[in-house]
């Protein structure tokens, strides 16, 4: 047997959803001269899983009181591998994993004990594994590129058959990448020294002969003593450049944590408890002050900034005890600097009060010197808002309004603002946050006294989502925010779902790692979630994992508008648009897409319609309004189409774009969810519905069966649609009018009465 691999599995309840991945990588690894040992706590899930796929592994049950050490000593202890593996469950290895560990141990064996892996951090995203060249070719715009190229040598193909063959080709790609596609490894000599064991691959016999093993009074940091003992005894360690050790990055901290994100009071004595043990079996003296080093930082940047060092001084007396012994450990030499060294010393000498004033006039000074800095103004505002404003008394009457994060006046703030203004006119004070004031110049309400505006992140908006006792939002309030608890939070949200949401998404390719947190935390401060129908009222429950008891499901305030209208209205705002009224409206109005952006918060379109084959064929009858999502940041250069293509990506409200216009063409957004109301037809533009689809969202409903217009996959179809626009309509008359009923039953004209009078009816309606 040439390896032994150890996985150990505990507390492992949530984390049984990642294992399938990491026994599949063990079942597809080309080199096969190894054994699989599973260290778990009695969890049915493993074994399943491990006799479904038929991989052989000694399984090993442990107890509830034993720590993670323990289950790694036990590994080591039945191995009967030549080299040991260290694995963790949520993690996975490159098919190929094992043939390059093999070839580097051959090549190193007279010199080297110990080798590792090199480490790939992955969310498990399929795609992401590919390398960017081989991606592009599977991504987007690679079906209209072929279908474009066809088309120009004049080879007609079946689309569809195209589409299935780039699948297959996928498919074949990713399992070629993962068997035969990869470049042979160079090994590292110089580590960074790591103090996490997975992804080390040692000769068993050099932990038996130097008597290693995993010091088990550690849960959290076992490790640490382990590989400081471990480097003592080792010259070198071999390592391949190629990433063979698959890293999950867990996206979801509230339901699975991984152990580092796992909250746990003692995680700070443990990992000083940590380098303290591990300084036993350290004679390296460089490796010594390395560790010392890592244990100062450890106090200066995290103990001081915990919740422990605020509140606690008992436990952080425990804290300076190993701090102390660490610093009086032998090592070479090193310098801090003269305000660090202060207190250092006094912990060195154990004069721990001292050191603990020191260190808090450090924090404080420290505060103070940020709190002066020209450039740190949004750090002031968050100290005044947090210690002064929210001591000031709330507003009961004032009422503070964001739509799409202050960018525009729309959506269901707007309507409901609009509501209280015309039927309780005297009664509330009026804030809105824009950024923009000149959005709003023409409309009247804006005349009214009583109504105010304010630029987000100004000082008067820190200071008015303090005081004012109504906040009524569409996206998420700031996670700063600190909300006292006379005030109330309306959450309108944007839409309704199609597209998978936050704790129904696996992987989140466009947010940070914290998302799923973030969110959860700020949604726990709404006080009223509205839903547009009891679909969305479903998805809102797991999607946020918000309460149904507080979910309003009363249809959107912002359709009101889409019911209540009139014909004349309607003349009224194509006028405005500058629409000729002779031509009748095709409105365009896209999602964005998670992968395709410039930077953080600003992505990229490009247009996919080809604006003159469609001026060419509809143009006589038609004209066609342009509006991307409030995420898209490119300008969109319609020179050349003036009087027939308009773009409307800036303006206000897209409910005015709706009545104006007399189809929509879109392919993921929620718009269609609203427009379905006014029953004008609907076609869905979804070139890239594959990965839009499988890679990146996933979909709440089956859109081959449910939606109430046809997909598209070209400019062509695009166009033969709205040509032959009424045998469409006849064709999708039945799923139309299902497609009403479960989604658009509520929207009749009154859903901003509804929410009013439950938000702001009782306490103050009197
Ligand atoms: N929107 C718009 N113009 C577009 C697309 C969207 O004005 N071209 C507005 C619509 O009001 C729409 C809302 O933004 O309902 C949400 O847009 P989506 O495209 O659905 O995407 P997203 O912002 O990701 O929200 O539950 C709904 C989801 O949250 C989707």
């Amino acid at each position: 047997m040439f390896f032994s691999i150890i996985i150990p599995f505990k507390d492992g309840g949530y984390r049984e959803k990642y294992l399938e991945n990491c026994v599949d990588s063990l079942c597809q690894q080309t080199f096969t001269d190894f054994e699989a040992i599973f260290v778990h706590d009695d969890s049915e899930k493993l074994q399943n899983i491990i006799s479904e796929s038929g991989l052989k592994a000694s399984v090993i049950n442990m107890n509830e009181s034993d720590t993670l050490s323990d289950y790694r000593n036990i590994g080591i202890e039945k191995a009967k591998g030549e080299y040991v593996i260290f694995l963790d469950s949520d993690d996975y290895l490159h098919p190929n994993a094992l043939v390059y560990a093999n070839e580097m141990i051959k090549e190193n064996e007279n010199q080297n004990d110990v080798f590792k892996f090199g480490i790939a951090k992955t969310n498990l995203d399929k795609i992401s594994t590919l390398s960017k060249s081989k991606r592009a070719f599977f991504e987007g715009e690679s079906f209209s590129k072929i279908e474009e190229i066809l088309r120009d040598v004049s080879i007609d193909v079946d689309k569809k058959k195209v589409k299935q063959i780039i699948n297959g080709l996928f498919e074949k790609q990713m399992i070629n990448h993962k068997f035969n596609n990869i470049k042979p490894s160079r090994y590292l000599q110089d580590l960074n020294y790591q103090f996490r064991v997975h992804s080390f691959i040692i000769r068993r016999k050099f932990l038996t002969d130097n008597y290693l093993y995993f010091k088990s009074s550690n849960n959290l940091y076992g490790d640490i003593p382990f590989l400081i003992e471990l480097y003592n005894k080792t010259e070198s360690i071999k390592q391949t450049t190629t990433k063979l050790y698959y890293k999950y990055i867990h996206n979801d901290t509230i339901n699975d944590p991984s152990l580092t994100q796992e909250e746990h009071n003692d995680r700070l004595l443990m990992r000083m408890s940590a380098l303290n043990e591990g300084l036993n079996y350290c004679y390296d003296l460089r490796l010594a002050r390395k560790l010392k080093l890592s244990a100062i930082n450890y106090y200066l940047y995290k103990v001081v900034k915990s919740s422990i060092f605020s509140e606690s001084y008992s436990e952080l007396e425990k804290i300076y005890k190993k701090l102390n012994s660490i610093l009086n450990r032998p090592s070479t030499e090193f310098t801090l600097s003269k305000r660090h060294d202060y207190e250092i010393s006094a912990i060195k000498k154990g004069k721990f009060k001292k050191a603990y004033y020191l260190s808090k006039a450090r924090v404080l000074g420290y505060k103070t010197y940020q709190f002066s800095k020209p450039k740190n103004q949004r750090f002031r505002q968050k100290k005044i808002q947090k210690n002064i404003f929210t001591k000031l008394p709330i507003k009961d009457n004032t009422i503070l309004y964001e739509s799409f994060l202050g960018k525009n006046y729309s959506d269901s703030p707007k309507s409901i603002f609009k509501y209280l203004l015309e039927n309780e006119p005297n009664k509330w004070k009026h804030i809105w946050v824009l950024n923009n004031k000149e959005l709003v110049e023409k409309e009247p309400e804006f005349k009214n006294n009583n109504v105010k505006i304010i630029n987000r992140f100004s000082w008067k908006y820190f200071y008015y989502v303090t005081v004012s006792k109504y906040f009524v939002l569409n996206m998420r309030q700031p996670k700063w925010l600190y909300k006292k608890a006379e005030q109330v939070i309306l959450s309108t949200w944007h839409g309704t779902p199609l597209k998978r949401l936050v704790f129904d998404m696996e992987n989140v390719t466009s947010a940070n790692r914290n998302y799923k947190k973030d969110f959860y935390n700020q949604s726990r401060n709404w006080d009223y979630l509205i839903a547009a129908n009891k679909y969305s009222e479903n998805i809102f429950e797991s999607a946020f994992m918000y309460p149904r008891e507080n979910i309003l499901t009363y249809g959107y305030p912002r359709n009101d508008i889409l019911t209540n209208h009139t014909e004349e209205y309607k003349k009224q705002i194509k006028e405005q648009l500058g629409l000729p009224s002779s031509k009748k409206v095709i409105l365009y109005a896209p999602t964005w897409r998670d992968d395709e952006f410039h930077s953080v918060g600003n992505y990229k379109f490009k247009l996919q319609i080809d604006l003159d084959q469609l001026r060419k064929e509809v143009g006589k009858e038609y004209v066609i309004a342009l509006r991307m999502h409030y995420f898209i940041s490119d300008n969109m250069d319609l020179k050349g189409y003036e009087g027939f293509a308009y773009d409307f990506s800036k303006y206000n409200d897209i409910n005015d774009l709706y009545i104006a216009s007399d189809m929509l063409i879109t392919d993921y957004s929620s718009v269609f969810f609203d427009y379905a109301i006014l029953r004008k037809p609907i076609l869905f533009y979804t070139y890239d519905l594959d990965k839009y689809q499988n890679m990146l969202r996933g979909f709440y409903i089956d859109v081959n069966k449910e939606l109430p217009g046809p997909l598209l996959l070209s400019n062509d179809e695009v166009i033969e649609s709205i040509k032959n626009i009424n045998k469409v309509n006849e064709e999708y008359k039945n799923k139309y009018e299902e497609f009403y009923k479960k989604f658009c039953y509520l929207e009749d004209g009154n859903a901003s009465k509804r929410v009013v009078k439950t938000v702001f009816g009782e306490k103050l309606g009197d």
